[in-house]
């Protein structure tokens, strides 16, 4: 699929810092340690309805990844997915009488101008699961051929499944007991009670032709294929096992990424599927997950409609930690505008203080599991003493621009 078009990410002088996150699967703070070429895969949208803050939010996270990498002489190898043929999608476009095919494309053109919008720097790989269903098949006969996966024994639909007992390992990325697995399985896509699984958790590869639905002639028989599958072999073909980071939402901690790990390890016979499992925290509107099927929306594109600039709506989302759930607000957005206003009277000033300590303290923050709450507090300080008329430093106003703009994705351009 075609990405989005890429903006300029200012290099600045000084030092720059490894990156530290938080992995799921460990559980633990530890160093992202990339080579020259740093591999990311992040979670992509569903396009069935427009792109939310909460999409937003996380898509946001994982650009100021990227700019950390960047910051410390990587070159990132980024892959997003589309996950252009799935359930809710096909539920959508029944509802409201809309062709599957041109709602999805409608969304995902609307992703791509919020997203660039919102100036997040684009994946080099931006790739639809309608276009990857080849390279899925040969996945999936893999998988038969070497037991991991079985066909249920239902003539009228003989659809495949993935043993999650074939690595061993199943768990080990969410590290959620049985009970929480048994109860978000069915809540996200699950379908335990499908007769003839191994394991009511075993996840659907292929889901055989039924009359009505979408499906495509394969060496499988026809289908479509399953919703894990899809990201575990887009990631592991452009990116090769052991990447450095899958990143999504925390909603997708399980069973999406425990299945996209499992199903290429069990290819592979190689652990593990990526270095870090790093998940942001859900944002909320009015006491409940911002999400599609409640409606409880905030539409960026609505926003930028409304004339809310990408500086704010970044402010907004930075002002609390990614990992933390939290929730949007007018006053949150307001707090940001205000912010805004005083980071560009400051960064326009014709002298401030020595701004070296400031970039030192905003890298410091940000390769600290990105904590933005407090690299935007070291920014309110410099700003606080820039605008009380401090410092004499001709070049600092410039220097906290660039390091702003490059470290945060924040222009600072006068509106
Ligand atoms: N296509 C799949 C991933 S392969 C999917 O989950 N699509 S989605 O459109 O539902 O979500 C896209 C991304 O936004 C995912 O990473 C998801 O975890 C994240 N997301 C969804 N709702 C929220 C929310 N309220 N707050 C933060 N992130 C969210
Ligand atoms: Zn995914």
């Amino acid at each position: 699929m075609q990405t989005w078009s890429s903006v300029a990410v200012p290099r600045i002088p000084g030092t720059s810092r490894p990156l530290r996150l938080h992995d799921t699967a460990t559980g633990r703070l530890r160093p992202t340690a990339p080579g020259r070429l740093a591999r990311m895969y992040v979670c992509g949208i569903t396009p069935y309805d427009a792109t939310h803050l909460g999409h937003a939010a996380t898509y946001l996270a994982f650009d100021l990844v990227y700019r950390q990498w960047l910051d410390a002489g990587h070159e990132v190898h980024y892959v997003q997915n589309v996950t252009d043929i799935d359930e809710p999608l096909l539920e959508r476009a029944e509802r409201d009488q809309d062709d599957w095919v041109v709602l999805g494309m409608r969304e995902t053109a609307l992703f791509r101008e919020d997203m660039e919008a919102l100036r997040v720097l684009p994946p080099r790989e931006f790739i639809g699961a309608v276009e990857s269903i080849p390279e899925i098949v040969e996945v999936i006969a893999k998988l038969l051929a070497n037991g991991a996966a079985y066909r249920v024994d239902d003539p009228d639909h003989p659809d495949i499944y993935f043993d999650r007992a074939a690595t061993g390992r199943f768990g080990y990325e969410s590290n959620y007991d049985a009970e929480t697995m048994a109860a978000l399985f069915p809540e996200r896509g699950g379908d335990p009670d499908r007769p003839g699984k191994r394991d009511p958790l075993d996840a659907l590869l292929w889901r055989a032709a039924r009359p009505g639905e979408p499906s495509w002639e394969s060496e499988l028989g026809p289908g479509r294929p399953g919703w894990h599958i899809e990201c575990s072999a887009i990631a592991v073909n452009r990116l090769g096992l052991g990447f450095d980071v899958q990143g999504g939402g925390s909603d997708l901690a399980f069973p999406h990424h425990e299945f996209s790990a499992a199903h290429a390890e069990a290819l592979a016979g190689e652990h593990p599927f990526a270095r870090h499992y790093v998940h942001a925290g859900m944002i909320g509107l009015d006491g409940a997950k911002m999400s599609k099927s409640k409606g409880n929306l905030v539409f960026v594109s609505r926003l930028r409609a409304d004339g809310v600039e990408a500086d704010a709506i970044r402010l907004a989302l930075f002002a609390g930690h990614y990992r933390s759930d939290r929730a949007w607000t007018g006053e949150l957005l307001g707090a940001a505008q205000a912010r805004l206003a005083r980071w560009r009277e400051a960064a326009f000033l014709s002298a401030g203080p020595d701004a070296e300590g400031t970039v030192s303290r905003l890298r410091d923050h940000l390769a600290d599991d990105l904590n933005t709450p407090k690299a935007l507090a070291a920014v309110d300080a410099w700003a606080g003493e820039a605008l009380r008329g401090r410092g004499t430093d001709t070049a600092a106003p410039t220097l906290v621009r660039e390091a702003v703009d490059s470290l945060l994705g924040i222009t600072l351009q006068a509106s």
